[in-house]
């Protein structure tokens, strides 16, 4: 495929560091567990590998499988409320199946640019 990623192509792929915790699982509430997470968007998934540190290879790494994958498609996001979480920068990404993830950064741009990624992931999958 295209790798430039250059002028208008939507980048297919995208990852990085954020904060991440489920707060709901097949419908039921969990207990937040916020953690530093490696974090993927790779066509209508997201995946997400725990206790990587700061951004070291993941794929060449030690860890080969995602700790946990999300399918996108038919999914929904938005930025949280406040009750939601005392954190500022925080995206709510409900899955179909009823799961609940918080995404977080403190930085404003990372947040944005994963909130647009997302939300154009969810918009050009939803009818597949
Ligand atoms: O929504 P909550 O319950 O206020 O979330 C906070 C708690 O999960 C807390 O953990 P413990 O209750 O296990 O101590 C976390 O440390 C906080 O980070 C959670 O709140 P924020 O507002 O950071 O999402």
């Amino acid at each position: 495929g295209d790798t430039s990623n250059s002028g208008d192509m939507e980048p297919s792929e995208k990852c990085g560091v954020l904060n991440v915790t489920k707060i709901t699982e097949h419908g039921k509430k969990v207990r937040k567990n916020w953690a530093s997470t490696w974090t993927v968007l790779q066509g209508s998934s997201l995946l997400f590998a725990k206790g990587q540190g700061s951004g070291t290879s993941w794929f060449g790494g030690n860890q080969s499988k995602p700790e946990f994958t999300v399918d996108l498609r038919g999914g929904s996001v938005e930025w949280a409320s406040k009750d939601k979480s005392s954190k500022k920068h925080v995206i709510e990404l409900k899955t179909r199946v009823g799961t609940e993830l918080l995404i977080q950064s403190e930085i404003d741009s990372v947040i944005n640019d994963w909130f647009r990624a997302l939300s154009e992931t969810i918009n050009t999958h939803a009818w597949e």
